[in-house]
């Protein structure tokens, strides 16, 4: 177990719906911890970057001009093993294949537009808190709750 900063966006299909609440309510009752939150617009270059392993996919232009139709809602959440439960409580990619009671599940039924973008894992996830964030942009706090939320055993207390 360790602890974990993971990136989520919520893409313009969520800004658009109203969800943005809905969505950060759902991390934060699972006890992740917000440490960084900021509203942008992509651009096409840091696409290009953020999207790279996809570049040769007939998608890609069509999620290019969907990533950047309107602004987006990026946020950093850490916790133990934040990547893959984030990834859970977010669902897989397909929101109709995605699990009842995951948030693509309950909201989403497309394969791209498909509300949230998060980590999928540890690595890639600290390059793209480095694509968006700037080191102020992050910050260490006390969370009042995390002993109930961690074991002292889990805090390393
Ligand atoms: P995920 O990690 O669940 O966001 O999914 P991927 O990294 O496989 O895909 C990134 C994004 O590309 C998806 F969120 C939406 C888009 N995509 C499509 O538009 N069509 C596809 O067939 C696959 C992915």
């Amino acid at each position: 177990m360790s602890m974990q900063r993971t990136v989520v966006l919520v893409k313009p299909d969520g800004l658009q719906r109203g969800l943005i609440g809905e969505i950060m309510h759902r991390f934060e009752r699972k006890g992740l911890k917000l440490i960084g939150l900021k509203m942008m617009r992509l651009t096409d270059e840091l696409l290009d970057t953020w999207y790279a392993h996809h570049k040769e996919k007939s998608f890609f232009k069509d999620l290019k001009a969907f990533m950047t139709w309107t602004p987006i809602v990026a946020m950093v959440w850490e916790g133990q093993e934040a990547v893959s439960a984030v990834r859970k409580i977010v669902g897989v990619t397909k929101g109709y294949d995605a699990e009842a009671g995951s948030i693509r599940g309950d909201y989403a039924m497309s394969g791209s537009q498909n509300l949230i973008h998060a980590s999928d894992e540890p690595d890639n996830a600290n390059k793209e808190i480095s694509l968006i964030f700037k080191g102020e942009e992050l910050f260490e706090y006390e969370n009042a709750e995390e002993c109930l939320i961690y074991s002292d055993f889990e805090r390393g207390k």
